[in-house]
């Protein structure tokens, strides 16, 4: 064992899910090294544990492994359970940790960002719950990464190419199969019948954006539930995505929407993003928003073996749509709205009041495991498919028809300046006391505010979590900072407007949402502020 003198960086703060940098800042030497040592360090009963350790396979994801893996020996930890090759999804590590009882869990992807040497990378972790680690733990991390001054490290590499036991000094490297727990877990909550024979006269396509659902999407829609090699699209991962940017998002998975909203599209398409936990749902000619999915899957979920019984209650992050409340309310199970953030989530998932959970971005998940999870949202779309009969367009306009329909939609102003974006926040947040009773483009605002929530099971607060406009006509838009880019500042406004269950459900999207929008940038000079003249990114 060897100790090493550092000196501490003054930027390792996790953002909303974990820290993540370009791949330049974490190939710094002892860049990487300080930051999981001052995990081990406040993480204590990681001495003696077993850690959970895998990523998305992104450039660097080898090398950061072999790191942590000496690291994990000198500090103690008595097994590393390590996926071949150093793949594991998020959902997987979820899984993985309660499946074997793990103290924690490291995994290594910046997630939808893009990877390579001029990408980013990331490290997270999570806690014995399969979650993402709380604002406590994180906060512990950044505060210890600022003191630091050395780091512990042994000699030796496992290789991760074979699976089985091997050992570095007293620790046991457990190499396992990054499939088969997660593939078994799938398999006994949904009936793979139905699933197999509804594909039987059916088609998909499943776009793993070269990232690491590839061989999940092999093993569970392929060998497991028989569709063709042909519904399978970029399966293989590779380091930079095959240069691409694995956000599944109509932008970045436009191969994908073009063959579903081209000539002979399949009857049901989808796909994932870096690290497995997003997906995306899409029907012939038609996209499911992320916000209706977790509406329809709450609304569905009684038609899938595990949730046969009902569910105990829907959460979704505050700028998500309030499609899923509408749900909630209908089958009188309570609806939470929690901050942008899974973490969010686990509290109430332990605490056994919700049952599904979703975000606007592209993640939803249930209690089976304790992180967003890609691949699960899919197999519920294909199993409510298999159960009721019915194609994706018909169940999406069936939902409108019963609960109403949520208009949605996110505009990105990505990598921005840092400076003006804080100015735009600024500018809204001190106007929101004089809103409520406001009229413009014949709209009244009900209601404005900056979003605290109050978790109801620890009781803890998080503040600024984003600022909302509200309307009497049911509309609403939220602008908030994202926690999640890697340069500049990223500004998400997410504009909502609301058509009852007897209203016009066929309107284009945008321009349904052209008044509140409007609005939004009167309010905030917010094009003017940022010199742009469109959002980057329109989901
Ligand atoms: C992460 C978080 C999500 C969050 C998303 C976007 O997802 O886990 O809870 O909704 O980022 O966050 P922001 O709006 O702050 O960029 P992922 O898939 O990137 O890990």
């Amino acid at each position: 064992m060897q100790t090493i003198t550092t000196t501490p960086f003054t930027d390792q703060k996790p953002g909303t899910s974990g820290l993540r940098k370009r791949t330049v800042v974490f190939a710094q030497e002892h860049y990487l090294e300080n930051f999981v040592q001052s995990l081990f360090d406040v993480v204590g009963e990681l001495r003696g544990g077993t850690l959970v350790l895998g990523g998305d396979g992104r450039f660097h994801n080898d090398v950061a492994i072999a790191t942590i893996i000496r690291m994990a020996a000198a500090n103690g930890v008595a097994r590393v359970l390590v996926g071949q090759h150093g793949i594991l999804s998020t959902p997987a590590v979820s899984h993985l940790i309660r499946h074997h009882g793990a103290t924690g869990g490291i995994v290594l992807s910046a997630s939808h960002n893009p990877g390579g040497p001029e990408g980013d990378f990331g490290i997270k972790y999570n806690v014995g719950n399969g979650g993402p680690a709380p604002t406590s733990v994180t906060d512990a991390i950044f505060e210890r990464s600022k003191v630091i001054d050395s780091y512990k490290t042994a000699e030796g590499d496992v290789p991760l190419t074979e699976l089985g036991e091997q050992s570095v000094g007293d620790m046991m490297v457990c190499v396992i199969d990054p499939v088969a727990d997660y593939a078994a877990l799938m398999e006994s909550l949904f009936d793979f019948d139905a699933i197999r024979n509804w594909l039987g006269t059916h088609a998909m396509v499943f776009d793993a954006m070269h990232a690491v659902t590839g061989p999940y999407a092999r093993e569970i829609f392929g060998r497991r539930l028989g569709a063709g090699e042909g519904a399978l699209m970029n399966c293989d991962p590779s380091p930079d995505f095959g240069g691409g940017h694995p956000d599944p998002n109509p932008v970045y998975a436009s191969a994908l929407f073009d063959r579903m909203f081209g000539e002979d599209a399949p009857d049901f398409g989808a796909a994932s993003d870096g690290d497995g936990d997003r997906n995306i749902v899409l029907g012939r000619g038609v996209y499911v928003s992320p916000s209706d999915s977790l509406a329809v899957i709450a609304a569905n979920a009684h038609l899938v073996p595990a949730y046969r019984d009902g569910i105990a209650g829907v959460a979704r992050s505050m700028p998500t749509s309030r499609a899923a409340d509408v749900v909630a309310a209908a089958l009188g199970v309570p609806a939470f709205e929690t901050p942008t953030g899974w973490k969010y989530f686990g509290n109430l998932l332990d605490a056994g009041r919700i049952t599904v959970c979703g975000e606007e971005s592209a993640g939803t998940s249930s209690d089976h495991v304790r992180e967003k999870d890609g691949l699960w949202a899919i197999l519920m779309w294909l199993n409510i498919l298999a159960a009721r009969g019915l194609t994706v367009t018909e169940v999406l306009h069936d939902h409108w028809a019963t609960y109403g329909r949520h208009y949605y939609s996110r505009h990105d102003y990505e990598e921005v300046d840092a400076n003006a974006a804080r100015s735009v926040m600024a500018t809204l947040e001190g106007q929101l006391a004089d809103l409520p009773g406001r009229e413009s483009h014949g709209e009244r605002i009900s209601a404005a505010d900056s979003f605290t929530y109050h978790d109801p099971v620890d009781g803890s607060v998080a503040q600024n979590q984003g600022l909302r406009v509200m309307f009497d006509s049911g509309a609403r838009f939220v602008m908030r900072l994202s926690g999640t880019g890697t340069s500049g500042a990223t500004l998400r406004l997410y504009l909502e407007a609301y058509e009852p269950a007897d209203g016009d459900h066929a309107q284009d999207v945008q321009a349904r949402l052209s008044r509140i929008a409007a609005i939004a940038d009167e309010l905030t000079a917010l094009r003017k502020t940022v010199f742009r003249d469109a959002p980057s990114v329109v989901s």
